[in-house]
């Protein structure tokens, strides 16, 4: 298996893919794909037919989507322990925290910001049911903290905690006991510092 590269836009969700490789220590090379006529267009859709970042390959291996992308890189790279392994108990919270948020809560985000108001008679189709629901039970989920899977910072805090952190920053979500102090948490580690300088330092590339 040889380098990798991670296709990104510095405004985007690919900053998360930037965290966890700075995360795992690991060389990687970026191009910056921009917005509009280049992350649509045909040369860009061979690498995401979705014309969207990020994207990573890792030798002749291609991944999208952020969970993905970062529960690949989690296991791929053990030795940092951002994954418990399959046989570790802890492997139950990892799973089902890092696709509660990839899945439940960032619906629920998405339909906040936008004002898709789901009708109460039409709930038990939607995979997030309620705001409300999914925002109680993301409460619950953080009881056992610090993090996740207690002691252990894993690729589902980094994922939940870029979630979280930019839907409160855009007053999506509202504070709830614990939310803050977790995302301020989450974003005062290293690797999370030197991919924000990273991706701010490149911000004309968006
Ligand atoms: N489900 C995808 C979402 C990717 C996504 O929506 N990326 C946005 C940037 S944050 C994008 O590329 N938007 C450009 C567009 O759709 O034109 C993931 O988790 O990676």
């Amino acid at each position: 298996m040889h380098g990798i590269t991670l296709y990104s836009n510095p405004q985007s969700r690919g900053r998360m893919v930037h965290w966890m490789l700075e995360e795992l220590q690991v060389s990687y090379e970026t191009v910056w794909i921009r917005y509009g006529e280049e992350m649509k267009g045909e040369g860009y859709r061979v690498i995401n037919p979705m014309g969207k970042v990020p994207a990573l390959m890792h030798g002749d291996l291609l991944i999208t989507e952020c969970p993905a992308i970062c529960a690949y890189l989690a296991d791929r790279f053990p030795r940092p322990r951002l994954a418990p392994p399959v046989d570790d108990p802890r492997r139950a919270a990892y799973l089902r925290w890092f696709f509660f948020a990839s899945g439940p809560l960032e619906q629920a985000i998405t339909a906040r910001k936008l004002g898709w108001d789901v009708p109460a008679e039409r709930a038990r189709m939607v995979g997030f049911g309620s705001f409300d629901d999914t925002m109680d039970t993301l409460e619950l989920a953080m009881l056992g903290g610090p993090w996740l899977c207690g002691d252990h910072f894993t690729a589902a805090d980094l994922y939940l905690s870029s979630q979280l952190g930019w839907a409160m920053a855009e007053g999506i979500v509202p504070e709830r006991p614990g939310f803050a102090d977790y995302v301020a948490a989450a974003f005062s580690r290293p690797a999370a510092i030197r991919a924000n300088e990273f991706n701010d330092q490149h911000l004309s590339a968006a």
